[in-house]
């Protein structure tokens, strides 16, 4: 049986999920959930997700919310197919992938969703964008960016030079963040537009 994806395909957390099962050739269906009516503050999907959030994976049996937590259970049963994102068979490299990956949740994802929340999440929900609250974000991306800017001048992907679950995760927002004013912080360091 397919696995189930609850979520919406402009939500960055669900295309974090989707980029990974894509990249494993994992087949699923995508179950819309409804955020305008509030189907997920309903029982029947709280009763997946108590918080209430999108995205949320049904494989059988189990069933799982927080992206990052679903991509790494995709990963893990699925690591004979498609690419090897967790770097499975070299300790050293999968401890690089989670290093990485750590520093997407805690550091990148913090700095740069603001940003992308005034320009793009707000206004495709009639909000205005306020100028002030992304330019007191730009400085402390900026510091970010810096230190990957320095990271990828060693290697071609964050984690070493393959690509893996580290660059993925950062997929959804890196899209959106793109197609705004801010991508100069992106444009203006060769390294971190080159991997990109
Ligand atoms: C965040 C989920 C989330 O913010 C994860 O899955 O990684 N840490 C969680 N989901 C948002 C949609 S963003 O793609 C959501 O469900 N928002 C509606 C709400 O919070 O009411």
């Amino acid at each position: 049986m397919a696995m189930k994806l609850y979520g919406l395909p402009m939500s960055t957390c669900t295309t974090r999920v989707m980029a990974c099962l894509h990249e494993k050739g994992v087949d699923f269906e995508l179950v819309t959930v409804n955020l305008g009516t509030g189907e997920h503050k309903q029982p029947p999907f709280l009763s997946k997700n108590p918080f209430g959030q999108i995205p949320v994976l049904e494989d059988g049996d189990l069933t799982l919310f927080e992206s990052r937590a679903i991509t790494a259970y995709v990963a893990e049963k699925c690591k004979e197919t498609g690419t090897d994102l967790m770097r499975h068979t070299n300790p050293k490299e999968a401890a690089m992938v989670k290093v990485w990956m750590e520093v997407e949740s805690q550091t990148f994802n913090p700095a740069i969703s603001p940003i992308v929340l005034e320009y793009v999440i707000g206004p495709s929900m009639g909000k205005k964008t306020e100028q002030a609250v992304v330019d007191g974000c730009m400085g402390k991306l900026g510091q970010v960016l810096d230190v990957y800017e320095s990271r990828l001048s060693m290697c071609k992907y964050l984690a070493g030079d393959f690509y893996s679950m580290a660059d993925l995760h950062h997929l959804p927002f890196m899209h959106y963040f793109m197609t705004t004013p801010s991508k100069k912080l992106i444009e203006s360091r060769p390294r971190a537009r080159a991997w990109c």
